[in-house]
């Protein structure tokens, strides 16, 4: 399953910028391109497998008092928290819980980008038997329909092992959020 998030407006001087929150998680893969308002294409890459919830590294982790401790500290008080930013911590419930991750994250990271500016996002299946599909919320996709990441309707599902790209332009302004179609 994909989970969703949606990320506050960030205003600009001149223009405005566009985020989309993702859903679920990896840490090798380059999310984004900086680009600038003189840029006209703004390439991402996103990568969907699963991942277990509170875990880092392989090993658990638990939270006590607002932080994460691996499985084996036993006393917190000059113990180091885990970084939570190595946590998919979801719901914070202890016992750790498959997720859908994007780029090793949940919610997945964010697409910033300049409104009009056209926008590729080439989507990787790594789940293991489940077809996906992004729907980019709120986006008008203007002449292009076919990219608004609906399972059967617009598009084929993404198949496990699979790349495809989005093409699309950013509008309209705000934020806005992205997530799955399939299997959610
Ligand atoms: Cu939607």
């Amino acid at each position: 399953m994909l989970s969703i998030l949606s990320f506050g407006k960030i205003p600009l001087t001149a223009s405005w910028l566009f985020i989309f929150g993702l859903v679920a998680a990896i840490d090798t893969i380059a999310l984004c391109q900086n680009c600038t308002m003189m840029d006209t294409v703004c390439e991402f890459f996103l990568e969907v497998d699963h991942r277990l919830t509170m875990m880092r590294n392989g090993d658990l982790v638990y939270p006590k008092d607002g932080k994460i401790y691996k499985y084996d500290v036993i006393d917190t008080s000059n113990a180091i928290p885990v970084n939570l930013e190595d946590v998919i911590t979801a719901d914070g419930w202890e016992n750790p819980s498959l997720t859908g991750a994007v780029n090793g994250k949940m919610p997945g990271p964010p697409i910033i980008v300049y409104e009009g500016l056209m926008v590729i996002v080439h989507v990787t299946n790594k789940l293991i038997n489940e077809g996906l599909t992004i729907h980019w919320h709120g986006l008008f996709q203007k002449g292009t329909p076919w990219m608004d990441g609906v399972p059967f309707v617009t598009q084929c599902p993404i198949l496990p092992g699979q790349t495809f790209t989005y093409k699309f332009k950013a509008e309209s302004k705000g934020t806005h959020w992205y997530h799955s179609h399939l299997g959610t």
